[in-house]
């Protein structure tokens, strides 16, 4: 946690524009609100917002050194201890800029690993951030022994500069060598539970942080997995069984959020949980409509699925809390823009599930066979074994005479039961 005492962290927030990019200048905003709430979840209170518009970052101070030396006088007049930049920093960067404002620095990538660390629970999570936060740390070690001396005092004994960078190193290196190892023990142990429950169709809740994967995966389930209105609620896997039909299951699995400009080395590390997304058959993609920035969130998501190799996967696109949208002609036109599998849903207020479970079903057209049958008076037990694996889509026909039965089911089970019913 960025607190390291009983007071809250006050912060200061720095963004850059760089007039190079246009497209930045708009979106800079929204990233640093959503900054401000990132610092938030990791426990410090944001009490200023700097900006500066450049051309390049500057290589020694990222701002101008005149800048910096405005911070500091920020930092001094409103007793403000940490100083958060919405881009990454160097390690001589952050050196540099701890110098100067005399405060501790850190970028945003460094702010998510915090809050990954804090919300870690199960031993993967754990193992896998702290594998993060060594390879982040390890790639800002040049010039910057100082800094990292004050995060993790337990690694070698303050020695002199650029040779103790040495000995961490190799001290870093082990410990990446010795949690890889854990890791994949773990993602075998994995790899074993999820063929045993392969028999069902599989899909992977993924979107952005505080969407309402985890809400939605209750819904379906009747299970209570945690649900918070913070950032990343939600770093372990969890699968559930849901019924989207009374004879049509699937497994239902909940993964970690996305966010813009999500560390690298987390989506490394991250790779074995992130690897329920690849294994699944489908994808459930959750937005939050009523979130302004939805569009941008959807392209975070799917450059984050494409770098997982995942883009190609049938999904659905599911837009969440239309509950909190007050004009419903924006929920029209995003349905008509995305038009196909997409749909408007509340997983808070229970609405327009059974349509979403009927999207889902479509999209398992391939593996939904739809059978014809005529069962007679005297074949009740046929009947009987029809009925307890399809679902029924229409009848006709009296009782105790020829009755006529449409009914669905997986292709997997018909394949079983015409050996059984001799069909
Ligand atoms: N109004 C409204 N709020 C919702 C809805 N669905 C979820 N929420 C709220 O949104 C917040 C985030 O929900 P989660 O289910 O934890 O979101 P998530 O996508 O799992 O988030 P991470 O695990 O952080 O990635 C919670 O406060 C939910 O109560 C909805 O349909 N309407
Ligand atoms: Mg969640």
């Amino acid at each position: 946690m960025i607190s390291t005492n009983d007071r809250l962290d006050r912060a200061l927030v720095v963004e850059v524009v760089f007039r190079k990019d246009e497209s930045r200048q708009a979106r800079v905003d929204e990233s640093l609100n959503e900054l401000v709430l990132l610092a938030d979840t990791a426990g410090a209170k944001v009490i200023r917002r700097v900006s500066q518009e450049r051309q390049t970052p500057d290589p020694a101070f990222f701002v101008g050194k005149g800048k910096a030396e405005e911070i500091r006088a920020i930092c001094e007049a409103e007793d403000i201890n940490l100083v958060i930049f919405d881009d990454d920093l160097s390690g001589v960067q952050i050196r540099n800029l701890e110098k100067i404002i005399d405060r501790r620095i850190i970028d945003r990538s460094a702010l998510i690993l915090d809050i990954f660390g804090l919300r870690a629970r199960s031993r993967e999570a754990k193992l896998q951030v702290e594998m993060a936060q060594l390879k982040y740390n390890m790639s800002r070690l040049a010039g910057q022994w100082q800094h990292f001396s004050k995060q993790y005092g337990v690694i070698g004994t303050r020695g002199p500069g650029e040779k103790q960078i040495e000995v961490d190193r190799r001290v870093i290196k082990k410990r990446i060598s010795v949690l890889r190892d854990k890791l994949d023990a773990i993602s075998g142990q994995r790899f074993l539970r999820r063929t045993r429950r392969s028999e069902y169709p599989k899909f992977a809740l993924v979107g952005y942080t505080n969407a309402g994967k985890s809400t939605l995966l209750n819904v379906l389930s009747g299970a209570e997995s945690f649900v918070e209105n913070r950032l990343f609620a939600t770093l372990d896997t969890s699968t559930k069984k849901v019924f989207l039909s009374p004879s049509i299951q699937c497994l239902l699995v909940d993964t970690v959020g996305f966010i813009r400009k999500l560390p690298p080395d987390l989506v490394a590390s991250f790779k074995s949980t992130l690897e329920e997304v690849e294994f699944a058959d489908y994808i459930l993609h959750v937005v939050d409509v009523s979130s302004v920035n939805f569009c941008e969130q959807i392209d975070v998501v799917n450059e984050t699925l494409a770098q997982l190799g995942c883009s190609m996967k049938p999904s659905v696109l599911v837009f969440n809390k239309v509950d909190r949208v007050s004009d419903f002609g924006v929920v029209r036109s995003v349905l008509n823009e995305y038009n196909g599998n997409s749909v408007a849903i509340s997983a808070e207020r229970h609405m327009n599930l059974s349509q979403l479970k009927d999207t889902m079903i479509r999209l398992m057209g391939s593996d939904i066979v739809e059978k014809s049958f005529r069962i007679k008076p005297t074949e009740s037990e046929k009947l009987a074994k029809i009925l307890s694996v399809a679902e029924l889509v229409q009848e006709s026909g009296q009782p105790g005479n020829l009755l006529h039965l449409k009914v669905r089911m997986r292709k997997r089970d018909w394949e079983i039961l015409r050996r059984e019913i001799h069909a």
